[in-house]
Formats: structure tokens, C-alpha cells, sequence
């Protein structure tokens, strides 16, 4: 990588999650979201700077927030201390727009003071476990921390969900989008994006993640495959997918497996020019067009930010849009912190 070098891709990354989660956050739970609207609210955040209430970050750049702090404080991942974290922070400022369910777990982690920091997950749901985006959504501090050895990412990834997230397509989400934060972190910006040999290179991760299961009660047993399939399909379009076709298809709700493969989609869609949005700038068409899609629009510009800024590199984020948002100087830090200390030399 010469072109473009790691630490603006660092730097981008984490940029990419805070503002996919402050600019999505205004839309979020909007099914119909007006393409004029979102043009002109893009346009004048990017245009000359203008003073104005800053755009609040939510529950998914608190808990990144979390999980940077603690990756860099600790120099490794520690479950208990990102537990901790978890909690504090949520204590502290528990209207960030949490997941309903979510919470219950901050609540039982504090009463059992940590003794047991994975136990209070497996109880969400009578049992079954959470299958949100919530582990998803906070998984690339994690991504960059581990840029160098996938084994480790796949390992930590499945980890760190599982603090909160314990059903197979919770924990799997996030292991997906750590595995395309590490795809684009891998690759040159300055050549051209195979958006098919991207979503392959998914696929055939994915199928040593989702591995043969024996449980006649489960109608598909590689859920995410068949996500990515179906997103391939919709990038082939010539014309382009419908968004009405994106949302009945890939989704985008709070599940995990209705919202991971979208954010990817949006990525992926968003190289090349989409109509109504008008912008030569790829990481503003990801965001932009994320958000667009309506539903979970924090969660899934958040994560396609991430995947986004991953890629394109931090030069490539317009410096106003970044000035309307909450902590973009911490999130900056992490990111170079987090550089640091996984690059030697
Ligand atoms: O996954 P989680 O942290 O929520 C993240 C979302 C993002 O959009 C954030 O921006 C924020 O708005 O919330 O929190 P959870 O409470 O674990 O899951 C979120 C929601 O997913 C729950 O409130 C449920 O509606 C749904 N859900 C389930 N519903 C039924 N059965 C998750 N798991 C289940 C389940 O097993
Ligand atoms: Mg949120
Ligand atoms: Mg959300
Ligand atoms: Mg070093």
C-alpha cells in the first residue's frame, strides 16, 4: 500500500463509524426519507462551516467508543474491562438511544459486580440470545486492531459480541463486518473496486464461519451466504437495485442479519454514481445513500462508514461534514492510538 497508507485508513475507519452514526441518528426508525431532503442536508453540512448544535452520536459510536478505550488502555482485548466500560458509559449517559433489550445486561453486569461478564448475555431472550446489530455496530476498533492476523480478528470478534450478543446471527454479524472492515483496510483505493470478487471473497469467509449444522429446526443454516448471494444479484443490476427491493431483500432493521449485509451492500453500490445523489465523493454516496434506505439508519451508515472510510482512507472524508459531528477529535485519536500500537517499526 503506497498510495494511501494504513493510518489514513485507520483514521478513516473510525471517522467513517461516528459520522454514518451522527448524520444517520436524525433519520432513524424514517421509512420514507426524501431524496431532496438528505441531498440538501449533506450539501450544506459539507458546504462552508456554519455554527450549529453539533450532531449527536448514539448508542453505536459509545460503545466503539468503549471498545477503542480499552483496546488501547489494555494493549489487548479484555472482556471484563470492556464489560466495565459498557456499563460505566451507560450509566453515565443512558440516552444514547440504547437497544431495548440491551440494557437489561448493563443492569445485571453492575448487580453481580463483573463476576460473570458473559452470563447476563446468554439470558437476553428467554435464553436465545440477542440477534441485533449491537455487536455489529461496534465491532471496527476491533477490525483495525487486528489488521494484521485474521485468525485472532475472527476469534476476538465472536468475543467481544458475545458480552451482549449470543445468538449465532448476533455474533456472526459482527464477525462479517469485521471481516469487510479488514477486506477494505487490505486493499488500494487508487484501483479500481471488484465489488463481485469482494462480496466472493464474503462468501467464502463466511462458509468456514457458518459451518454445517446438524439442527433440522433451523430452515437455513448459512443465513449470511444466502444474504450475500442475494446482494451479488442486486449488484449485478444493471440498472441499479430499487431501494423498495433493497429493503424487502437485504433489510434494514436491527437484526443483525437484516442490516450487516446491507451496510456492505451500500459500500459496495455506492463506487459507482447512484441517481438522486449527487456528490463525486464515494465515502459521502456510501453514508449518504445508507441513509437513504431509512430504518436502522444510524446502525447501517455506521457500519458501511466504517467499511467505507476503511477503504477510501481519512482524505478522503470532507473536513465540514466532520466538524458537525460529537467527538470527532476522540474518535481521531483512537484511530492513531490504535495505529501505534499494532504497527511496529
Ligand atoms: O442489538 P442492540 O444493541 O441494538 C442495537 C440497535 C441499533 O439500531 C442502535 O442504533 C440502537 O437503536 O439499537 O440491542 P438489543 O436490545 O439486543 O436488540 C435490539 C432489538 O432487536 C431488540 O429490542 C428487539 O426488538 C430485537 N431483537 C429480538 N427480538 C426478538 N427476539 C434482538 N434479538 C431478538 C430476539 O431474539
Ligand atoms: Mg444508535
Ligand atoms: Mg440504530
Ligand atoms: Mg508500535
Amino acid at each position: 500500500l503506497d498510495s494511501i497508507s494504513l493510518a489514513s485508513k485507520f483514521r478513516g475507519c473510525l471517522v467513517g463509524c461516528l459520522l454514518g452514526d451522527c448524520l444517520g441518528a436524525p433519520y432513524e426508525a424514517d421509512y420514507v426519507i426524501s431524496k431532496t431532503v438528505l441531498q440538501k442536508y449533506f450539501d450544506k453540512l459539507e458546504g462552508p462551516y456554519f455554527k450549529s448544535p453539533v450532531k449527536q452520536y448514539t448508542d453505536d459510536a459509545a460503545m466503539t467508543k468503549c471498545l477503542a478505550e480499552s483496546l488501547i488502555a489494555q494493549q489487548k482485548f479484555d472482556a471484563l474491562d470492556v464489560a466495565k466500560r459498557f456499563v460505566k458509559e451507560y450509566f453515565n449517559e443512558p440516552r444514547r438511544g440504547y437497544g431495548q433489550q440491551v440494557v437489561d445486561i448493563f443492569h445485571k453486569l453492575r448487580a453481580q459486580k463483573f463476576v460473570d461478564p458473559f452470563g447476563p448475555a446468554k439470558e437476553q431472550f428467554d435464553g436465545l440470545g440477542s440477534y441485533g446489530n449491537g455487536a455489529a455496530m461496534r465491532v471496527a476498533p476491533l477490525a483495525l486492531f487486528c489488521h494484521s492476523n485474521y485468525e485472532e480478528l475472527l476469534h476476538l470478534a465472536r468475543q467481544s459480541a458475545e458480552l451482549t450478543h449470543t445468538h449465532k446471527t448476533g455474533y456472526d454479524g459482527a464477525i462479517l463486518q469485521a471481516i469487510a472492515v479488514h477486506q477494505s483496510l487490505h486493499l488500494d483505493p487508487k484501483q479500481t473496486l471488484d465489488v463481485q470478487n469482494f462480496s466472493s471473497r464474503l462468501i467464502e469467509k463466511m462458509s468456514q464461519i457458518e459451518v454445517d449444522c446438524d439442527d433440522l429446526n433451523i430452515d437455513d443454516p448459512y443465513p449470511y451466504q444466502t444474504q450475500l448471494k442475494k446482494m451479488q444479484v442486486l449488484l449485478d443490476k444493471e440498472e441499479g437495485a430499487h431501494h423498495k427491493e433493497v429493503e424487502n431483500i437485504l433489510g434494514n432493521s436491527v437484526a443483525a442479519l437484516y442490516s450487516v449485509p446491507t451496510a456492505i451492500f451500500c459500500f459496495l453500490r455506492a463506487f459507482t454514481p447512484i441517481p438522486e445523489i449527487e456528490t463525486d465523493n464515494p465515502f459521502r454516496r456510501t453514508i449518504q445513500y445508507a441513509i437513504s434506505l431509512g430504518g436502522d439508519t444510524d446502525t447501517i451508515a455506521n457500519m458501511a462508514g466504517a467499511i467505507a472510510g476503511a477503504y477510501y482512507g481519512y482524505d478522503s472524508i470532507n473536513d465540514n461534514l466532520q466538524k458537525h459531528c460529537e467527538a470527532i477529535e476522540q474518535f481521531t485519536e483512537y484511530a492513531d492510538k490504535l495505529h501505534k500500537i499494532t504497527v511496529s517499526e
